[in-house]
């Protein structure tokens, strides 16, 4: 097939699962078209069929907010004609699916388009007065719905009353890159220290400060050292949060990094303390890599993690370090829970697994056998 796909280019989940699903597509022979308004973080060069077309905005003194929506429709229908492409794939709904609808309009029906949901496109973006009838519109005019998690499909009727099925897809991980390598258990590290890591955007919604407290709590226990990896506008206020408890020498932020597999693997254990969370892919990505995680109970998360770590209350670190220290004192325990959430990884959430449920839906919509 030839297939158009539209998203955020940010370190944002929804941007890596577009982008991991470029290069699996074209990997599985077809010619895959990335359209973005840069060129996304994990997007790899010289990939066999798969081309990257960036959507360029004008400027304009008049335009305060310059209409990315519209620059976007107007690409998708020249990539449309200059390479044939079948369907187009829209991962947030938000314009995408609008920019979509335009551009199947503007051709007077010659294009489908699917819409994969992914989480505040409907909870925090999507439920805004001001964006949410046209992203209702658009997902009612969508050839297929999809969600990252049941949550959020369910989460979509009840806040939308979307009468559209809203098909759930999870998000995969790359298993091969993702995975054990030969970490030393801590009872073999010079001061047993336990590697403690959390990977975000840091955006308000994930509470990296929430993250910092309970990790200060756990080291008042127990040896440990705090990775924080990624960047966001919280990143100054977790650091902070982090010299005030007088844990800070403790605390190592990594910023963005493309080798996320190689921390990741080094770590003992995961830390989420997220207000909402439709799936939770860097928790997925550190379940790939060994890596148990404790959680908030919010969202799909549950539906991640199934029974290989724990969720605790929203907003609560001490419940958090207490779950923490359970598993950290715990050497066999650690073990369990880690080969647990390998194996659910590898079981679940594999790409190959994954990607073929898109390859279904997408013959489906093209009317193919
Ligand atoms: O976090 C966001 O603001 C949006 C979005 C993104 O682009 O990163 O994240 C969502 O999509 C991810 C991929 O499907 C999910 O793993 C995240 O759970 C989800 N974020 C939220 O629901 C807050």
């Amino acid at each position: 097939m030839r297939i158009g796909i539209v998203c955020y280019p940010t370190v944002g989940g929804s941007g890596v699962v577009a982008t991991e699903m470029a290069h699996a597509l074209a990997q599985r022979g077809h010619e895959v078209h990335l359209l973005s308004y840069d060129r996304p973080s994990r997007l790899r060069r010289g990939v066999p069929g798969l081309r990257f077309h960036q959507v360029a905005v004008t400027a304009y003194p008049l335009f305060r907010y310059p209409p990315y929506d519209l620059a976007l429709a107007t690409r998708m229908l020249e990539v449309r004609e200059e390479a044939k492409v079948d369907l187009f794939h829209v991962h947030y709904a938000i314009p995408h699916a609008v920019s979509a609808f335009l551009a199947r309009s503007m051709c007077g029906g010659c294009l489908k388009f699917i819409t994969t949901l992914h989480g505040t496109d409907i909870t925090v973006v999507g439920s805004d007065r001001a964006y949410m009838r046209p992203t209702r519109f658009a997902l009612e005019q969508s050839d297929a719905v999809t969600a990252v998690s049941k949550y959020l499909a369910d989460e979509t009727h009840l806040v939308f009353g979307v009468r559209k099925p809203v098909e759930v897809v999870p998000n995969f991980v790359d298993i091969e890159r993702f995975k054990p390598t030969g970490r030393k258990p801590w009872r073999q590290r010079p001061d047993q220290e336990r590697i403690l890591v959390h990977a975000s955007n840091f955006r308000p919604v994930k509470r990296v400060a929430d993250v910092v407290r309970a990790f200060a709590a756990i080291l008042r226990e127990v040896p440990a050292r705090l990775l924080l990896i990624g960047d966001g506008p919280d990143r100054e206020h977790a650091l902070a949060v982090a010299a005030d408890l007088g844990c800070q020498h403790k605390v190592e932020h990594f910023g963005m990094q493309d080798q996320l597999e190689a921390i990741l693997a080094q770590a003992d254990l995961f830390l989420s303390a997220s207000e909402t969370e439709s799936f939770g892919l860097s928790m997925l990505e550190a379940m790939s890599c060994g890596v148990p995680c404790v959680s908030t109970a919010v969202g799909g998360v549950a539906e991640v993690l199934g029974d290989t770590g724990k969720l605790v209350p929203f907003a609560d670190p001490a419940a958090m370090a207490r779950e923490a220290l359970l598993i950290l004192n715990d050497d066999s325990k650690h073990e369990r829970l880690s080969n647990m959430a390998r194996q659910r990884a590898v079981d679940h959430f594999a790409t190959d697994r994954i990607v073929a449920q898109y390859e279904k839906i997408y013959a489906r919509v093209l009317g193919e056998p």
